[in-house]
């Protein structure tokens, strides 16, 4: 739609997150309503198909090895597994399916043709499918994109400047090359951040403004509350105060007007209410289920209870990409 900009500089960004609340949530709410229906909500269920044991750095994450976090390493989960997991997803109404993996990078071999072989079964339950599994090169998308996968996530987490202060083991480039990477196989992609990692405004600021001014824009754009974890750097600090969560919510939607804007991590530690005001301002997907990768997320009986209290219903899946030939 005419309205999709991709060249928004940061001064741009920052006047949306000045406005008043009022006038930021009447832009977000228009913006919303022009490109999706504001009572459907997408609901995506995670899976952890490969625990822990991570080589990276990322001073957040409770699957980094070199961290106590009391995460213990697994090996890769088997196809049959995760395809009963991803049945239950659906049948409890999830039509998006999301597996991570605790990888730096996609190497070629057994693990990964194990990898193909689940997004080739859950694709054929009619679910969205997305793997997160690290760096990735473009004929390895390729090889997921025939086998029926849907979206890539990578996230870019914050600012190019704030960058080497949360990861020392990887840099933003790399990110934007598998993002590039993932583009080019014609795969959906996944492109958020965290906030609460310490991070300024203006490094909100100036992860929104990168990820607005990728062309396409990211499909979805999942936007974490950091999980404190023990063990890991920042296993404490001040979280981040609502209103400022809700209008990085509400400016991703206005930059990303055509996206999925995803409350995705935090969640437990959102209210009712909160999380009302989330969806209010554009916020229109969620993972849904007890657990994300490691931590709790809340009761899938207590979000079905609050979106039937809002009068939200659940989006359908999208038809699939590719037909999945049989090997
Ligand atoms: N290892 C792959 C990678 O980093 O791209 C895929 C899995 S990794 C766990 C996926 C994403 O989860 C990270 O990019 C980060 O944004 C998010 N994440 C990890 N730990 C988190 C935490 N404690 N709180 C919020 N988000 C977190
Ligand atoms: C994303 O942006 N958030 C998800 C998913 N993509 C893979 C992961 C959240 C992880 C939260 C911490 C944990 O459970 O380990
Ligand atoms: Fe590894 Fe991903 Fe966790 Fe970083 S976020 S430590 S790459 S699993």
């Amino acid at each position: 739609m005419s309205d999709l900009r991709h060249d928004w500089s940061r001064d741009e960004v920052r006047a949306l997150f000045e406005l008043p609340f009022p006038e930021l949530s009447r832009l977000a709410q228009n913006v919303h309503a022009a490109h999706h229906d504001p009572t459907k909500v997408q609901l995506a269920t995670l899976s952890n198909i490969k625990t822990g044991g991570c080589p990276e750095d990322c001073s957040y994450c409770p699957q980094a090895a070199r961290y106590h976090t009391g995460v213990e390493a697994s090996e890769l989960l088997e196809v049959r597994q995760v395809v009963a997991q991803a049945e239950i997803a659906k049948a409890n109404g999830a039509s998006r399916f999301c597996m991570g993996a605790a990888w730096r990078r996609v190497k070629d071999g057994r693990q990964f043709d194990r990898v193909v072989e689940m997004v080739r079964a859950i694709s054929d339950l009619d679910l969205e499918v997305c793997v997160t599994l690290g760096m990735i090169d473009e004929d390895q998308v390729q090889r997921l994109a025939d086998a029926g996968l849907h979206a890539y996530n990578h996230n870019l987490d914050t600012s190019p400047e704030h960058y080497d202060q949360i990861i020392s083991t990887r840099t933003y480039d790399d990110r934007l090359q598998t993002l590039d990477n993932v583009r080019k196989a014609g795969v959906t992609v996944c492109c958020g951040g965290i906030v609460g990692l310490g991070e300024t405004r203006d490094d909100r600021i100036g992860l929104l403004a990168t990820l607005a001014c990728l062309k396409p824009h990211p499909e979805s754009v999942p936007i974490n509350q950091l999980v404190r974890a023990p063990g890991t750097p920042l296993e404490s600090g001040d979280d981040i105060d609502l209103f400022e969560y809700l209008r990085t919510i509400a400016v991703a939607r206005i930059l990303m007007p055509a996206s999925m804007v995803r409350l995705a991590a935090g969640r437990t530690g959102l209210s009712r209410e909160g999380q009302a005001l989330a969806f209010l301002l554009g916020a229109n997907s969620i993972f849904y289920g007890e657990r994300l990768l490691t931590t709790p997320n809340p009761d899938a009986d207590d979000d079905r209870a609050l979106l039937d209290d809002l009068g939200l219903t659940p989006l359908e899946a999208a038809p699939r990409r590719v037909p999945s030939p049989a090997k």
